[in-house]
């Protein structure tokens, strides 16, 4: 029987049976290609509800995963409350997924080895992609994150509690990666010679929305932490979004955190898994289609002050992902999962390449967001 990070399917059936759903379990497949939780997709013998997801927790990241209960439960109330008081436009339809109780009425259920799995409903009907088809779904994955901003635009950020501290702040990071390097001696190599170049000359840079923040020209807000180009849920009749999935990093942030974060993986048509890095390139047709779709629902409250910071947003997102897959590198692949030994060296550098791309043409990044203003 094949085996799932020391689970057989025989064992994930059982923990799946552990949630209250419509049918019985019949089915349990790994899904989709999270790099820090353990995905599967269940399927159920009940036509009402044909499949359900369920999640392992990686408590190694997320030190304090009922934390991250309360803020989905938090989010899903107040999302709820918002669409039954504000109606989408005509025809157009969202869908927020809810979490799954136990059979003693917990959101969660902790196995005998102490694992923390959750399982939440899977949205029918729909898919997502790792990478972007075309300018409509550019387009339409600006949209799911304008609008997931606009439902939580009258939230008090300080309803949601940080769950992952330190998360997207980049001088934390470059902290963290210095103190990498005092501990462990990089095994040389042109890779690691170039990434550890290719940091040391930005790191002057990496203050920057942090010093905004804390001079008040940025202001926290909610935020999903992780709105990549695979969390956008698209309707399969219709091609629209319809949802934005992977909750777990909903938090107080800055709004910049997350355009920069869905426009380094929009905007990277080979995907930041590919392994021709020298090819990597930021289209910037797919930058303009993702802030036109994201501004459609998220105009009102962006401010001067957040136009002025959206280039420096996305340039520094891509080297922040690209510094944290180079750090986890160094210190031995202890956050993120890796195929293979060099994996997150391998996805460190499709960062840096889209971070060289994104600042060559910076220029004209800068004269699409004047343009859309
Ligand atoms: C991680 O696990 P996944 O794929 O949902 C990471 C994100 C990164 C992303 C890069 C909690 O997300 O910040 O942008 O990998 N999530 C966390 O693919 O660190
Ligand atoms: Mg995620």
């Amino acid at each position: 029987m094949s085996r799932v990070r020391g689970k057989t399917l025989d064992n994930l059936v059982t923990v799946a049976r552990q949630f209250k759903s419509r049918g019985k379990v019949v089915a349990v497949e790994e899904y989709g290609n999270g790099n820090v939780n353990d995905t599967f997709l269940v399927t159920l013998d009940s036509k009402q509800e044909k499949h359900f997801i369920l999640q392992r927790i990686n408590t190694r990241v997320f030190r304090r995963p009922e934390l991250v209960m309360l803020n989905m439960r938090t989010f899903s109330e107040h999302v709820r409350r918002r669409l039954q008081n504000t109606p989408l436009k005509p025809g157009r339809r969202w869908e927020t997924v809810h979490i799954f109780l136990t059979e003693g009425g917990q959101d969660h259920w902790i196995d005998p080895e102490g694992s923390f799995w959750r399982a939440m409903s899977f949205i029918d009907g729909s898919q997502s992609f790792e990478i972007i088809e075309d300018v409509e779904h550019a387009r339409e994955v600006g949209f799911a994150l304008g609008m997931f901003h606009n439902l939580l635009s009258d939230l008090p950020s300080n309803k949601l509690l940080d769950t992952l501290q330190g998360f997207h702040i980049t001088p934390r990071y470059l902290h963290h990666y210095d103190k990498v390097l005092r501990q462990k001696r990089p095994r040389k190599s042109p890779e690691v010679d170039y990434g550890l170049q290719f940091i040391q000359e930005r790191r002057a840079g990496a203050n920057v929305l942090e010093n905004a923040k804390e001079q008040g020209r940025l202001v926290i807000r909610p935020i999903h932490g992780d709105p990549k180009v695979n969390n956008v849920m698209i309707d399969n009749a219709t091609g629209e979004a319809i949802s934005i999935v992977d909750l777990d990093t909903v938090k107080p942030g800055l709004v910049h955190y997350d355009i920069g974060d869905c426009l380094r993986s929009g905007c990277n048509p080979l995907g930041e898994e590919t392994e021709q890095c020298e090819m990597v390139r930021f289209d910037p047709e797919l930058c303009q289609a993702i802030l036109q779709g994201y501004l459609s629902v998220a105009k009102d409250f962006l401010t001067d002050n957040d136009y002025e910071h959206l280039y420096e947003a996305i340039r520094l997102i891509a080297f922040e992902l690209g510094l944290r897959f180079f750090t986890d590198y160094l210190e031995g692949n202890v956050y993120f999962k890796a195929k293979y030994q060099e994996h997150n060296l391998a996805r460190a550098l499709v960062q840096f390449k889209l971070t060289e791309s994104i600042e060559s043409q910076a220029t004209a990044i800068q004269a699409i967001i004047r343009g859309l203003r």
